[in-house]
């Protein structure tokens, strides 16, 4: 392999392109009135404005499939129980027969993940009795299919009344995962008081303890609601390219030879950059290479008198000895791991505008992290 700055970028973007086309596609049901929040919820989760590009086109007379290309995920937007009762009872057999078709195919692909119950908790005055009798219909439909579902308190201002229409909805029993209640966007009082948006990173939290290990990548790819949840699975990846390609596998090499870390780094790069959802465009692949990888690979090498660098290594013998042990390989990828993870945070916290710097400011933007990462406090 060619260890240049410009064919490792590369390397990486053909890496995150190809593990894009590989993400399994998340397959979500919406229920809830019109004017319940589905929407304003959908795109406040989600990146990408998934919800804007028109009503999205007709599964059934009532279902509409919101889908974007080439992203991974598929929207069944779903009236509630506001149809006639002939209108209500034909919805829920149609979400049924939507979940048990998507089964039958064996597809992960084709499969619902799960269903958002949406209830809008501002425009009730009350508990409406008939929702509830609805919802009892449709859990106990729903629960011989295994699909989680969770209840989405929509809306969920004042949290007061929020947090006591929770209590009443799990009085019931009902077969669902959990009841969240949300406020998806700030909701402005006489331009005096703003509630602020919450609860959307505990339906993530949630969603992702309900959702299989091989949905975990296209979660954290399409929504944006929760940077914990990203930051945990990137740090898990870092953690399982450490265990796997050194700690077990990797016999101590020559330190001429540090350059063969890289493909490894590249994986792991490539698949950090997927569970961010961050648009990574080859400058800043650049800028994190040159600026991150090759002084990381050189201090390996021996060939750097960088002591920041080098403080970091487990012994410094062991390197001076002439190989590069699996320890030492292990702690350099985890400082490049982190480092990289930093700077996804930054672009996807919207706190850099990366297409907008220059190469230079890209390089001391990374240098920098991987000076906070490699301080020894
Ligand atoms: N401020 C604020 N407004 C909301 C929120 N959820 C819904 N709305 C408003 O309620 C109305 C109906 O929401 P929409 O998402 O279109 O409901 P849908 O019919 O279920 O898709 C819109 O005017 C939204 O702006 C929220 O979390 N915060
Ligand atoms: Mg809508």
């Amino acid at each position: 392999m060619d260890f240049g700055v410009e064919n490792i970028a590369g390397k990486c973007i053909s890496a995150i392109n190809q593990r894009i086309r590989e993400l399994k596609r998340l397959n979500i049901i919406v229920i809830g009135k019109s004017g319940a929040g589905k929407s304003t919820l959908i795109n406040s989760v989600f990146r990408g404005a998934v919800a804007q590009t028109g009503l999205g086109r007709p599964v059934t007379d009532k279902i509409r499939l919101i889908e974007k290309k080439d992203f991974p995920l598929a929207i069944y937007d779903t009236p509630g129980f506001e149809l006639s009762d002939d209108q209500q009872s034909k919805v829920i057999d149609d979400v049924i027969k939507l979940i048990t078709d998507g089964g039958k195919k064996r597809d992960i692909n084709k499969a619902i993940h799960c269903i958002w119950y949406c209830i809008n908790v501002g425009g009730n005055r009350t508990f409406d009795e008939n929702e509830l009798k609805w919802l009892r219909t449709f859990t106990e439909k729903s629960r011989l299919t295994q699909v989680p579902v969770m209840i989405v308190l929509t809306q969920g201002c004042p949290r007061s009344k929020a947090q006591a229409m929770k209590s009443l909805v799990e009085a019931e029993n009902l077969d669902v995962v959990s009841v969240i209640p949300v406020l998806a966007q700030d909701m402005n009082f006489d331009d005096e008081y703003t509630a602020k948006a919450y609860g959307l990173d505990r339906l993530i939290d949630v969603m992702s303890e309900a959702l299989p290990d091989e949905l975990q990548n296209t979660l954290n790819n399409v929504q944006k609601a929760n940077m914990t949840v990203k930051k945990k699975r990137a740090r898990a990846v870092v953690a399982a390219t450490v265990a796997t390609a050194f700690t077990e596998g990797f016999i101590p090499i020559p330190t001429a030879d540090a350059m063969a870390l890289v493909p490894t780094q590249i994986g792991m790069i490539a698949t950090i950059t997927v569970i961010y959802g961050n648009d990574v465009s080859k400058s800043i692949l650049t800028a994190f290479i040159s600026s991150a990888v090759m002084p990381l690979m050189a201090t390996l090498a021996g060939r750097t008198a960088s002591t920041g660098l080098l403080k970091l290594l487990p012994g410094i013998g062991t390197v001076a000895g002439g190989v590069i042990s699996g320890a030492t390989a292990g702690v350099i990828t985890t400082v490049l791991g982190e480092t990289y993870i930093a700077l996804m945070e930054l672009i996807a916290r919207g706190e850099i505008r990366a297409e907008e710097m220059s190469e230079k400011e890209l390089s001391a933007c990374v240098d920098g992290l991987i000076r906070e990462k490699t301080k020894k406090d």
